[in-house]
């Protein structure tokens, strides 16, 4: 393929050492520096103090938790946050005319940071299908637009409903209450593509898809795993607690592919010693392991601890717990027993000594914590894994107690609570029996289309109308061209949107902007100045408010968008009360209280300082399986390889990305400067491949369907990374992962799995 259109010319790339240390001094500066430059010193204010803190405005960026109150700093956010939220509150608008001056198509050709740089959609735009031109709609015939499409499907199966995490809990109910209403289960979210894999096997084993951690756990644990995780630019506070946790005398064992500068050491910028000092250390042990070891590192430790207990019966499983609360131990531990160690040492990349090293750390600890990310959950395997990760923890009794458990560690703010309000294709019938219940309609009971299915769906021609609620789903969707061309098959595209984004530039026939306020705004409804509600990665539910006067008088809320929509295509159907609800987004927790457990008395609970953790089953001793227990599972060994001159790529975020955004075109932590298109490349390989550092090399991937899969024109910079494994930044090599790539079972694109080669870029005569 060409190189993906809106590339920026190439910036001078410089490479400097990579850092190993995050946060400190420069984080603050760099904080301020982006959020000066997008905003003012007075907007700033605003937003910063008030971020985080009780009655205050949620971080919009990631779902890492909050101090409980009384805990928190007067500046309880991080570098990323503040740019994250500066980035929404920028003083920079998109009007009509902006779209008069730039076709689609022109805007098509611009790079992700160029399109979000242009400031704030501030007016609904309408595209229509014999038009290259965004051009003003009012509000009602915009809606109107989308409800009369909505209306004349064959099917409301025709529709797919997209969301990404940063929707509150009440757009969240009222998008899936009105997608039920319609008929159809069809809602993928963002969540396919990022913690699926974590929601399957926990699930099956632990009859719960939520971690079961809070921060306290985290503070008080013996040892804490960070598995496929680079907190240092994804979850930065993670970075205080583990500090913290250290402080109390904590070990930190890093499992990752690159040595990461926040799995090295942290300084913290709140405390003296983080601004004057050398910073704390973070990983006491770093595994630098292959892409796709962590199944075998995890069978390996467990078969070290079955062993051990063998030498020294009674001490060193946590019979009791196995004995009362788990099932299929017998099995597990035969099965254990006969993964081979050459596998397990080839698998992972690692030596007998370091793994035999972590049993120690780990049979010298009572509790236990496991955190995984990214690195985990993209991979073909990743639900063997994660189902690996949950016999480890079992082993030693490190679940439902205090200071041990599991804490898949969420990425956007609210994905976790869009869950929990029934934004899954694949809801359990317990939730739509409640709706049912509750609003006195029959919710369709067929599972739906996830993210990959959608696209499978789209490019058939079997999706009519494509909605997406917050997000950048042709960017962040595998296989960029095929998800393209999927999109453009549909009538009608709409996204309800903050900022500009690819996703616009990639229309079906009509295409609908529907700009909306941002968590930062005033959202001011006929009953007065609403909040809204959002659940961390900690189950914690707690209210946001936002303080900033709205980009422009015109912007509808969310809540307000999709009221107003189902009260257009339903025309009263199943008397669901979208008005009101509009006007009063407490009428709306009310009627969550009645569907979601642990949401009882919503309004009243949410008010309190830091709000409602729901109940985890886990804490409680219970496991809601299939039998009633927790499940100890069997998972055959595997490993992830490439061919003979070829390389496991993963595709990460930089340090100054929001997922599909780029903020710059740098990577301070990493120390490439000045341009995205790089591939990390360990020196090892760099050499054995043929190659030169600086040299310019297409990315070409390698999938049965025999398809090109190409991207153009990287530059090799040697890095630490481990041997036969490369990385390079998402979304620019979305077009490398093929769109059947999936972990099994999850159906979650494999992101960090994807086998490439490196060529050499053909000198190209312009
Ligand atoms: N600033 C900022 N914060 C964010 C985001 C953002 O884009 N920017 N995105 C948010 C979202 S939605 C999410 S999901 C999270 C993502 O948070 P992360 O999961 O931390 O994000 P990634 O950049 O994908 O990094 C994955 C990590 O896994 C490692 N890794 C890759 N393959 C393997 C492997 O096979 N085994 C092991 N053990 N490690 C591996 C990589 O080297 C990298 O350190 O961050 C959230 N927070
Ligand atoms: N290759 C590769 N692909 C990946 C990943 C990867 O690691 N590698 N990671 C995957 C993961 S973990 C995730 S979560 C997805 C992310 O996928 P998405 O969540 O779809 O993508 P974002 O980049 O977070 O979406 C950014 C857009 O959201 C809109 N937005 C921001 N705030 C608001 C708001 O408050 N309201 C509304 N309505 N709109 C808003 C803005 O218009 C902005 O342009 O990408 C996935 N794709
Ligand atoms: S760690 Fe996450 S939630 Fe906390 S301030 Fe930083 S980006 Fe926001
Ligand atoms: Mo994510």
């Amino acid at each position: 393929m060409k190189k993906p259109p809106g590339e920026e010319p190439d910036k001078r790339l410089t490479v400097t050492p990579p850092k190993t240390w995050a946060a400190g001094v420069p984080a603050v500066t760099h904080a301020l520096e982006y959020s000066l430059d997008e905003t003012s010193v007075r907007r700033t204010g605003v937003t910063l103090l008030t971020m985080n803190q009780v009655d205050g405005i949620d971080c919009p960026g990631c779902a890492w938790a909050d101090p409980t109150p009384g805990h928190r700093h007067l500046n309880e956010y991080c570098e990323n946050g503040a740019k994250h939220i500066n980035d929404e509150a920028t003083t920079r608008r998109i009007t009509a005319d902006f779209f008069r001056r730039h076709s689609v198509s022109a805007l098509g050709r611009r790079s992700d940071l160029w399109l979000n740089q242009q400031g704030r959609l501030t007016e609904p735009m309408v595209k229509r299908p014999d038009s290259d031109y965004y051009e003003p709609i009012s509000w009602h015939d915009a809606l109107g637009l989308l409800a009369d499409e909505l209306k004349t499907l064959d099917s409301p199966d025709e529709a797919v409903f997209y969301t990404s995490g940063r929707v509150s809990n009440e757009a969240a109910f009222i998008l899936q209450l009105f997608a039920r209403v319609l008929g159809t289960n069809n809602l993928p979210d963002c969540s396919n593509m990022c913690h699926e894999s974590s929601g399957f096997a926990l699930h099956e084993t632990l009859g719960t898809g939520k971690g079961t951690v809070s921060l306290e756990d985290l503070h008080h644990a013996d040892l804490i795993f960070l598995v496929g995780q680079n907190p240092g630019t994804n979850h930065p506070r993670q970075l205080s607690a583990l500090e913290q946790a250290k402080d109390n005398g904590a070990r930190v064992i890093a499992v990752n592919t690159l040595p990461e500068a926040g799995l090295l050491a942290f300084k913290n910028p709140q405390k003296a010693r983080g601004v004057i000092g050398r910073g704390v250390q973070i990983a006491d042990q770093f595994l630098h392991i292959r892409s796709g070891g962590d199944l075998a590192l995890f069978q390996g430790l467990n078969r070290l601890l079955l062993e051990a207990e063998d030498a020294r019966p009674g001490t060193v499983l946590d019979q009791d717990f196995i004995r009362s609360s788990t099932s299929g131990f017998e099995d597990f531990s035969r099965h254990a027993r006969t993964i081979a160690w050459d596998d397990i040492l080839m698998a992972t990349g690692l030596t007998r000594e370091e793994i035999d090293d972590v049993r120690d750390a780990v049979l010298n600890s009572e509790r236990v914590i496991v955190c995984w990310a990214m690195g985990v959950t993209q991979q073909t395997h990743a639900v063997p894994t994660i189902r690996e990760i949950v016999n480890f923890l079992m082993l030693r009794g490190n679940l439902g107690k205090a200071g041990a458990g599991a804490c898949p560690v969420r990425g956007h703010s609210n994905v976790q609570g869009d869950r929990t309000m029934g934004i899954w294709e694949q809801m359990p019938d317990s939730f739509l029996d409640a709706l049912e219940r509750e609003f006195g309609f029959e919710p369709p009971r067929a599972h739906g289309l996830d993210s990959v299915n959608s696209i499978r769906a789209m490019r058939e021609g079997r999706i009519k109308v494509f909605l997406g609620v917050a997000g950048n789903f042709v960017r962040a969707a595998p296989d960029s061209d095929v998800t393209e061309d999927a999109m453009r098959q549909c009538r009608l595209t709409a996204h309800i949107s903050t900022k500009l984004n690819r996703s616009h530039t990639v229309c079906g026939g009509t295409a609908l902007i529907l700009p909306t306020l941002g968590r930062t705004e005033q959202d001011i409804q006929a009953t007065g100045h609403q909040f809204v509600t959002v659940e961390n990665s900690m189950s914690e539910v707690h209210t946001s408010k936002g303080r900033l006067e709205p980009a422009s008088p015109i912007l509808l809320s969310e809540v307000a968008i999709l009221c107003r929509l189902a009260m257009r295509t339903l025309d009263g159907k199943a008397g669901v009360p979208w008005n009101q609800f509009e006007a009063d987004y407490g009428t709306i927790r009310d009627r969550i209280s009645a569907v979601v457990p642990g949401l009882h008395a919503f309004n009243r609970r949410v008010a309190r300082p830091g709000g409602i953790r729901l109940p985890n089953p886990v804490n409680e001793g219970v496991f809601p399986t299939t039998v009633g227990k927790a499940l100890f599972t069997c998972n055959d060994w595997e490993m992830s390889q490439a061919p003979e001159g070829h390389l496991l790529l993963q595709t990460l975020r930089s340090h100054d990305q929001w997922n599909t955004i780029p903020y710059t075109n740098n990577d301070r932590y990493r120390g490439i400067h000045g341009s995205r298109r790089v591939v990390l490349v360990s020196p090892q390989d760099v050499s054995q491949l043929g190659l030169a550092q600086g040299q310019h090399v297409d990315l070409v991937s390698v999938w049965s369907d025999n398809a090109e899969r190409r991207a153009e024109d990287f530059v090799v910079v040697p890095y630490p990374t481990t041997p036969g494994c490369a990385a390079a930044y998402y979304p620019e090599t979305n077009v490398l992962l093929p769109l059947d790539s999936v972990a099994r079972t999850s159906n979650q694109p494999t992101a960090k799995g994807i086998v490439v080669r490196l060529e050499p870029t053909a000198v190209r005569v312009e």
